[in-house]
């Protein structure tokens, strides 16, 4: 969610904090604010409401020149984003920027007004600004007073702070919120990911849960949640940062959607054998592990709660696993009842989403025989927190609708899947091998698929002046239809709603009408005949029908109903397959509606507060 940016050097920063920010907008991008010490010994800043291109401009006019700063984009929790709620936030000669949310910010508040404290925004952090301040009175080293600063603040965040008094340090606070020093030469950087530092070094240190860091120019203190000195390991990246580069794309969604055929590929390279999956892949102790489990829990949110939905027609069909699947941020708040032996798996495709780690870390207490995370990201909490990971291996992902994350998901969860049908022996015979070969040729099918794109775009005009849209699917194509249903809302703002094909008359029918375009996944399956009738009664009521059929289906364009085939595909397969018309036409119908595709409203690619 929101991004942090911090630097102490020799040179002026400021350049190098907005190049940060840039490259965290994704993250969050209703504000964004710089603070500076300046050469002439004063602290300032800079806030602007809007993209960090506001602030740039803002900045070019009235430039900052300082050695040490911090910069924030933020998504807003508490208060409008507005200029006076963006970071940083000022008390006296301090300045503070945070990611999370602070619970107790209201009594804090109360505490803090009580002592004359003026609070000139509706945040929860500048709850933090003032209690700091208020610390440093007693205890005027900045990290001590960052120390009893935390020890009073409930809830989440990663903290950035620097000192007019003290100029040549920035400290750092993690709680629940994802740090990580960036090491120079002569001088060191805080970021809240490392990509927004990769213009400046390649050398890294992670805080870890209750760190809290003195960064100078020429070195780098940490102290771990119980106040003792620790060293964190320096990891070093090799690789060139990816380019945050749309190629001869019109968005980065359109980029990421065409990807998927390359990123399938590379999310099955070294995973599987001739005929087999090789179960190694989710680490050295899966084998031993898989052969003991006899249930799955998955907990996911979003997009990725839908990669787990499909999962679960997967596991009991093929290897006989009973799963639950449940969002993480009920999960995390239920008593829950473990079934002996359960797997819990966790989906996220930046391993840093709030809800799903606190659902992990609580999961951890509750007696599941292990956990498992399934990610895209592996220097993520919740990789470094899981017994098991599976890497997905879609790239960076800039489009804050997520598309390439989930299909790598999908494939990932049929790996595992497989794997655990393979190892408990559940698996119909033939069924591994079959699967693994259909899996080979997913890419190609895929390909395919986005052959479709100009299709696709013709029919998203039936939708460019709708305002409502039901999608239906049966069987594990009913998550592929909520999955559907939340993109076209995510980026079009239109209101959808996924429903199972047999609910229709259940309720949702009454809406049906000429107005309300019905979309649906039609693969060609045991399914079909009955989703065909559910077809009939929308048509019967006047509605549009628009159907995603497999081209053996036998189902042709008629009067209110648009058919588009789609290649045929092994069932199992299908989730995968038919999901990407359904990316397509929301990023059609975004681009007729003119809506900011990449980054829709009041939305962020990395949710980290819960
Ligand atoms: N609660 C703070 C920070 C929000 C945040 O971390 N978003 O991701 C605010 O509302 O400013």
């Amino acid at each position: 969610m929101c991004g942090i940016v911090g630097a102490v050097a020799e040179r002026s920063i400021t350049a190098i904090l907005l190049e940060g920010l840039k490259r965290l907008e994704y993250r969050g991008y209703d504000s964004a604010g710089v603070a500076v010490f300046t050469n002439d010994g004063t602290l300032a800043r800079m806030r602007r409401p809007g993209k960090v291109s506001e602030l740039e401009q803002a900045l070019e006019a009235e430039p900052l020149v300082g050695r040490l700063g911090i910069a924030h984009t933020r998504w807003a929790t508490h208060g409008a984003p507005c200029e006076r709620n963006a970071h940083p936030h000022f008390s006296g000669d301090l300045a503070v920027v945070h990611n999370g949310i602070i619970e107790n910010h209201e009594a804090l508040r109360e505490q803090l007004k009580a002592l004359g404290y003026v609070f000139t925004s509706d945040t929860d952090t500048e709850v933090i600004a003032h209690l700091l301040s208020h610390k440093l009175k007693d205890l005027t080293d900045l990290t001590v007073a960052l120390k009893a600063t935390v020890k009073e603040l409930h809830g989440a965040y990663g903290l950035a702070v620097i000192s007019a008094k003290q100029p040549d340090r920035l400290v750092a606070a993690r709680s629940g919120s994802p740090l990580v020093i960036g090491l120079g030469l002569g001088e060191n950087f805080l970021a809240s990911d490392q990509l927004a530092l990769r213009q400046v070094t390649d050398r890294f240190m992670y805080l870890e849960e209750g760190d809290i860091a003195d960064i100078r120019r020429d070195s780098v203190q940490i102290w771990d949640l119980d106040g003792k000195a620790v060293e964190r390991e320096t990891v070093q990246y090799r690789d060139g940062a990816e380019a945050a580069d749309k190629g001869e794309f019109r968005h980065f969604m359109l980029k990421e959607i065409h990807e998927q055929p390359a990123v399938v590929q590379r999310t099955l390279e070294g995973r599987m054998s001739q005929n087999q999956v090789l179960v190694q892949a989710f680490g050295p102790q899966a084998a031993e592990l898989f052969a003991k489990v006899r249930n799955v829990q998955i907990v996911a949110c979003g997009t990725s709660y839908h990669a787990g939905m499909v999962a679960r027609y997967w596991l009991e069909e093929l290897a006989g696993i009973p799963c639950q699947v449940e969002v993480a941020s009920e999960f995390r708040y239920r008593k829950v009842v473990v079934q002996p032996d359960t797997l819990f798996v966790t989906i996220s495709q930046s391993g840093e989403t709030a809800d799903t780690l606190a659902a992990l870390r609580n999961a951890k207490e509750l007696g599941f025989l292990a956990s498992l995370a399934i990610c895209n990201v592996g220097i993520s909490s919740l990789v470094r927190e899981s017994d098991l990971t599976l890497l997905t291996q879609a790239g960076r992902e800039i489009g804050v609708a997520s598309t390439k994350a989930f299909t790598t998901q999908l494939v990932g969860l049929l790996l595992l899947t497989l794997s655990l049908g393979q190892v408990r022996g559940t698996l119909a015979a033939g069924v591994e091998a079959t699967l693994v070969e259909e899996l080979r040729r997913l890419p190609t099918r895929l390909g395919e698929a986005l052959a479709m794109d100009s299709t696709v775009e013709k029919i998203a005009e039936l939708f460019a002046e709708k305002n409502h849209t039901l999608f239906l699917g049966r069987g594990a194509q009913f998550p592929v239809a909520m999955e559907g249903a939340l993109k076209l809302k995510e980026i079009s703002y239109i209101h959808a709603e996924a429903y199972p094909a047999g609910e229709l008359k259940h309720g949702p029918l009454a809406l049906v009408d000429n107005d309300m375009p019905v979309v649906t996944v039609a693969p060609n399956n045991e399914l079909l005949e009955k989703l065909k009738s559910n077809l009939q009664e929308v048509r019967a009521r006047g509605g549009q029908l628009i159907v995603f059929a497999d081209e053996k289906a036998g189902m042709t364009n008629g009067e209110g109903t648009h058919v588009v085939h789609m290649p045929h595909i092994h069932d199992i397969l299908s989730p995968i397959l038919y999901t990407i018309p359904l990316q397509l036409l929301s990023y059609y119908v975004a681009v007729l509606k003119g809506t900011d595709v990449d980054q829709p409203r009041n939305l962020a690619k990395s949710v980290t507060v819960e």
